[in-house]
């Protein structure tokens, strides 16, 4: 596949999440066909969703360029999370955890099947994701609204 200019979202939770996240970014630029060219500030976020109680997230965006078709690129994300020690099947949804990788954004690409929905279907409802990607990729356009991220930075505040 051509190279294709992708955004990820990273977040985490629990233990030295800076560590982690760093490491993350590290194992990702480590993959064949992943290079990670910028990496958002790292923000202290409130959790969204999930139980009660759970310690509040760092959350940060990275710009990638990748070779690896949506699907693999998911693999090599799931991969790395699983070499941090995240074990996805003793979590509950939007529980703690060490470190969640998500894709954002793939250049135009739109994929929605059972097992990967890119766009993130709630990038743009979440200012935890839209902060630091603001700050990396701020006319960067979502394939689907249309709009880059400062827009939907702006309509998320607006509706918070
Ligand atoms: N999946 C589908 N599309 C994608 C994509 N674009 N990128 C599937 C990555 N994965 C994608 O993901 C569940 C399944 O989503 C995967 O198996 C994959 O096939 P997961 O990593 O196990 O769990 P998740 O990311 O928690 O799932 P979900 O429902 O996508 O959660 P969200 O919406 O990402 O929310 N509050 C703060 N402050 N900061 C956070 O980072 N994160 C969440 C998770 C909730 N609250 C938060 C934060
Ligand atoms: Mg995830």
């Amino acid at each position: 596949m051509a190279k294709c200019i992708t955004y990820i979202a990273l977040g985490g939770n629990v233990g030295d999440t800076s560590a982690t996240l760093q490491a993350a970014l590290k194992l990702l630029d480590d993959v064949d066909g992943i290079v990670v060219r910028r990496v958002s500030s790292l923000i202290s976020t409130a959790p969204v969703g999930g139980p009660e109680g759970q310690d509040d997230y760092l959350n940060g965006t990275a710009e990638i360029e990748t070779s690896l078709a949506p699907e693999q690129l998911l693999d090599a994300l799931q991969d790395v999370e699983h070499q941090l020690g995240r074990r996805r099947q003793e979590e509950q949804r939007w529980g703690p955890r060490t470190c969640d990788l998500d894709i954002l954004l793939m250049g135009d690409i739109v994929v929605d099947t059972e097992r990967l929905s890119i766009p993130h279907p709630r990038m743009h409802e979440r200012l935890f994701v839209l902060g630091p990607l603001a700050e990396i990729a701020p006319g960067a356009i979502h394939p689907v609204l249309n709009k880059t991220v400062t827009e939907l930075l702006a309509c998320a505040e607006n509706s918070q």
